[in-house]
């Protein structure tokens, strides 16, 4: 809608700020949206004639389109993601924090005139449901129809949310440009934006998001990782909730009961194939809520319900196959939008591990020739697909129910070649956290006897986390410690395990079915297991693990469930360090849990 002629919304806080905006930016037009199907697909072709976008083939891919984004621009930038609380102290030592007056005054000199030459869109979005408790609306304001659009199919979009808003409701308001104002009469380019000067900032206390330089992912949709995670964990720090990093799935067993699980694992680590699981353990099912977000409140009945505030999954294409996740290869069969994948000649995607040959020939992501000879990835490691969650397969009836779904278990993922074991349970919720933030990934190979250096990411939250992660740490105890609550069991996964040789021990994928189910069934108290001092560890066989029909040797899955008390004890150095950077922000309680830790194991 032509802001000339009438404006949807008599909102008068939000008409004034888009009038500031208009003021500051100098856009040639304003482009309230309201999310029908006739804009989203005028604004695609808008794209394509700009050079945006190419349309793929109907036949091949119905209604998808091809991007491919400057080469400078592929990524989200952790170094140029602030974090501007009043104090220093708020942000803690894990965030790039800056004077949120200075950065007022640096922002407010780039956005001058940032959109000059383009349209202003007004991009109004719930996160989650609309009408759900749980869900918060957000308003984007940005000159980028390749982000109007991507919010379309990421978040419930337009008129609805805006309706939701009322005259005078509360919203979240994110402003991006991409820092690329067009001169008069100067021709665009097909991706717009300013790598140079990338800043993609949060002002917590005031809720307010601006991102100016990028155009791509989560420095530019910003209902994701800047909405959902960064700003919206400290309001769920502030109202007593969790928005956290995390999928939820739908986990039904051979006797029709349902349980859903939660479960953080770190950026590119496989939560979308785990969200999207086809069991290979006969009779179970798995359905998916969410595959990166959740937010999780307590209801009357003392368990916390989830929900997934996105609409639309914004998944990483390599590695996306007919073996590791079908049911993301069905959801993106159309109405999709690729980002930086490469293109066969008929007017479909590839990417690697979309198939085990790739064709003789493809445009790769970057508009060039490529063979399979040329030595170089066909697709951005990094490249996307956005897509609706509404068309996969696997998606739960009840993945958009306003009220969320009852959370039974948590997993903690990370990747760790040693350790670690298959999958674990923490003794009680205390033990759980504070094992949970000490969540971590080798960065390096650990050599025969050794550890490895430790990358810890807690809750896989450390690029997400709007405040001080220490008092995030006390936020999580105190969750659990609610009075009438019944928060999750709380459960550690590794699938990346390796034996002596080298070689992973756990087949993966599918067959991580087994290890849900074990999860499942001591939500249930029916499944066996061993205490150990970090926690309770499957049993093999009946009434513990399923392994009947697994191509595992008995050796390996022992290996897979060994506990080497000695290793845990040698990982405590690194683990010190990375709680010393807290300092006085690390509850106590991890103090004592790490005492009893330690006497657990002997020391
Ligand atoms: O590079 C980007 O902008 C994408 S990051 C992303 C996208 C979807 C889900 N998770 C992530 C992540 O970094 O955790
Ligand atoms: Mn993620």
């Amino acid at each position: 809608m032509d802001q000339r002629f009438s404006l949807p919304t008599d909102h008068k806080k939000l008409l004034a700020w888009v009038d500031d905006v208009a003021a500051l930016t100098n856009p040639d037009r304003i482009h309230w949206c309201d999310g029908s199907a006739e804009e989203y697909d005028g604004l695609c072709q808008l794209l394509v004639d700009n050079g945006t976008f190419e349309r793929l083939s109907d036949s091949k891919r119905p209604d998808s389109f091809l991007a491919l984004s400057d080469p400078a621009d592929v990524a989200r930038v952790e170094g140029r993601t602030f974090i501007c609380s009043q104090t220093e102290a708020d942000a803690g030592p894990t965030n790039n924090w800056r004077d949120p007056a200075e950065m007022r005054e640096t922002l407010s000199g780039l956005f001058a005139g940032s959109m000059r030459g383009r349209t202003l869109y007004v991009v109004p979005f719930s996160m989650g449901p609309i009408g759900s408790d749980i869900s918060k609306i957000g308003v984007q304001l940005t000159d980028s129809p390749y982000v109007a659009v991507s919010m379309r199919i990421m978040t419930r979009m337009g008129a609805a949310a805006l309706g939701q808003l009322g005259t005078n409701g509360e919203f979240i308001p994110c402003l991006h440009s991409v820092g690329a104002p067009l001169a008069e009469g100067a021709a665009d380019v097909p991706w717009p934006c300013n790598p140079a000067n990338v800043y993609v900032v949060h002002f917590p206390e005031t809720r307010e998001i601006w991102s100016f330089g990028s155009g791509y992912g989560g420095n530019a949709l910003l209902g994701k990782k800047c909405l959902a995670l960064r700003i919206a964990s400290v309001m769920a720090r502030d109202e007593g909730w969790l928005a956290e990093h995390m999928l939820v799935l739908k986990l039904t067993s051979p006797k029709g009961v349902t349980k859903y699980v939660a479960g953080a694992f770190p950026s590119a680590c496989g939560k979308t194939n785990l969200a999207m699981l086809i069991p290979t353990l006969p009779g179970w099912k798995v359905e998916t809520i969410g595959d990166d977000i959740a937010w999780m409140k307590y209801g009357a009945d003392g368990h916390l319900y989830a929900i997934n505030p996105e609409a639309g999954f914004f998944g990483v294409a390599p590695g996306t196959g007919a073996k590791t996740n079908p049911n993301a290869l069905a959801t993106v069969g159309s109405n999709s939008i690729f980002t930086n994948v490469a293109k066969t000649p008929d007017g479909d995607v590839w990417w690697e591990g979309l198939a085990k040959t790739p064709p003789d020939s493809l445009t790769d992501w970057r508009g060039n020739n490529w063979t399979p000879q040329a030595g170089t990835p066909a697709a951005h490691p990094n490249s996307r697909f956005t897509t609706p969650a509404s068309q996969c397969p696997s998606i739960a009836p009840e993945w958009e129910d306003p009220a969320g779904v009852p959370i039974d278990a948590f997993l903690f993922g990370g990747r760790r070649s040693r350790v670690v074991p298959l999958v674990f349970e923490a003794h009680n919720w205390n033990e759980g956290v504070f094992l949970a933030a000490q969540m971590s990934s080798e960065t390096t190979a650990a050599a025969v006897g050794t550890v490895g250096e430790l990358r810890f990411d807690p809750m896989a939250m450390l690029p997400f986390c709007g405040y001080h992660m220490g008092d995030y740490f006390s936020h999580w105890l105190k969750v659990g410690q609610k009075k009438g609550a019944n928060p999750p069991k709380i459960f550690f996964v590794n699938w990346f395990r390796k034996g002596p040789d080298g070689d992973f021990l756990w087949p993966g994928f599918g067959e991580n079915s087994r290890v849900l189910a074990w999860i499942f069934e001591r939500c249930g108290g029916s499944a066996e297991a061993t205490d150990t001092p970090i926690g309770y560890v499957p049993t093999i066989g009946e009434n513990g693990i399923e392994v009947a029909g697994l191509n595992t040797s008995e050796t390996d899955l022992a290996g897979l469930l060994t506990i080497d008390e000695q290793e845990w004890v040698d990982t405590f150095a690194q683990v010190r360090t990375h709680f010393a950077r807290f300092g006085d922000k690390l509850p106590g309680e991890f103090n004592r849990q790490m005492d009893s830790f330690e006497k657990r194991l002997g020391l």
